[in-house]
């Protein structure tokens, strides 16, 4: 039986930047299969039958899925660019482990225990979070999905290789509940002094383009007086972004930008910057959004420039099942329960069925950084939390 720290030595070479350290694990890239390929040879190493949804999920089960009311567990493996070890390979690995432990234990289910791995959960490549999940449940349309295209115009359904299949209820109606293991994104449990915790909530929490136009021209010879520069228009609106957000106890952040023709001695055309969006109440962050709107529309009008804004993927608030999420924290010794404001599959499937998350301990709260940590007993902690909460779902 493999230890956390030989299997997780496993994953760590798999498309990690030697620059940065950080992970460039894009969905349905050379990286990302060679996890996929991973996670199917310890699956089929531990015996379980393996399913793929058309989707890009991946399902391995340990019993007969068919049987029903399965107990399902997982999580994701692809990254954002140059992101952390733990956010979403922790709960693939911590799954295999807990089979491995629960088999030690002697524990025979007397339902299936399901390990998955959903794709594209960070939308790093096609923009859509939880891409893979909202397919599987339907929360998206899949011929719009295949069409979605990454940076460099690759859709989908040719990154792909088909059109999704869409939603899987056929898969679905044998579920029973979806409990997920996660590093935490944040330092409560730290403070708290805990190394597992149980969610309560995700925030609502969304993606915005904006998208400033102007008039390209010459940097050197255009005088001030006649210059119509996105670039103003989008520094401006980044500062507003956190003003506003701060202002409504919000989070809001524009992390990503792109800008036409991107020339060191050109006026630009076109600035597009992602503003990223959360609160905790869906008031709130729409708040934060139309105040960031409005005041970039106020400084486009300033500069002469025009400015639009797109929804790109706004996840809902998620309030995580009370009855599960208390059984599992009194599985767990009176773990503490904590709210969280990063998205996860499990809020998607949330609406579908009984969901529970357990967080495990993040020394420093980074998250999306090379920085990212957990320590190999805090992990180890996880491991043996997951496999009490999945022997008192599935016995
Ligand atoms: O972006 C998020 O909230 C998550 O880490 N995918
Ligand atoms: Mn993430
Ligand atoms: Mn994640």
């Amino acid at each position: 039986m493999s230890t956390f720290a030989e299997l997780w030595a496993q994953l760590a070479p798999v498309g990690r930047d030697p620059g940065t350290g950080g992970y460039l694990r894009y969905a349905y890239t050379p990286a990302e299969a060679l996890l996929r390929d991973w996670f199917l040879d310890q699956a089929r190493g531990r015996g379980l039958a393996v399913e793929q949804d058309g989707n890009g999920n991946l399902f391995a089960w340990w019993g007969d899925p068919a049987a029903g009311d399965a107990v399902l567990t997982g999580s994701h493996l692809d990254s954002v660019p140059h992101g952390g070890a733990y956010d979403g390979p922790l709960g693939v690995v911590s799954a295999l482990l807990a089979v491995d432990e629960l088999r030690a234990r002697g524990f025979a289910p007397a339902r299936p225990i399901g390990v998955a791995v959903f794709a594209e959960e960070e939308g790093s490549r096609f923009g859509l979070a939880c891409l893979g999940s909202r397919l599987f449940t339907g929360a998206v349309d899949p011929n719009a999905a295949a069409a979605l295209t990454d940076r460099d115009g690759v859709t989908l359904a040719q990154a792909m290789g088909a059109v999704p299949a869409g939603a899987r209820p056929d898969l679905l109606a044998r579920l029973g509940c979806y409990v997920e293991l996660h590093v935490e994104q944040g330092r409560a449990l730290v403070d708290l002094d805990r190394a597992v915790g149980v969610a309560t909530a995700i925030w609502p929490h969304g993606r915005w383009r904006l998208d400033f136009r102007g008039e390209a021209n010459h940097a050197g010879t255009t005088l001030m007086a006649d210059r119509r520069d996105p670039m103003l228009t989008f520094a401006a609106t980044v500062l507003a972004a956190d003003a506003e957000a701060r202002r409504l106890g919000a989070h809001a952040t524009i992390g990503r930008v792109q800008v036409a023709p991107n020339a060191t001695n050109a006026i630009p055309s076109l600035v597009s910057a992602w503003l990223d969006a959360r609160a905790d109440a869906p008031d709130t962050m729409e708040a934060v959004v139309a105040a960031v709107y409005d005041r970039a529309q106020a400084h486009a009008r300033e500069d002469g420039t025009k400015v639009s804004l797109t929804a790109e993927s706004v996840s809902p608030e998620t309030e995580f099942h009370v009855g599960l999420r208390d059984r599992l924290a009194k599985v767990l010794d009176g773990a503490p329960v904590l709210p969280t404001g990063a998205g996860h599959d499990a809020g998607v499937l949330s609406a579908l069925l009984p969901t529970a998350m357990l967080f495990v301990r993040n020394p420093t709260g980074v998250s999306h950084s090379p920085a990212e940590h957990a320590s190999d007993a805090d992990c180890e902690a996880g491991v043996r939390a997951l496999a009490d909460v999945l022997q008192e779902l599935a016995c």
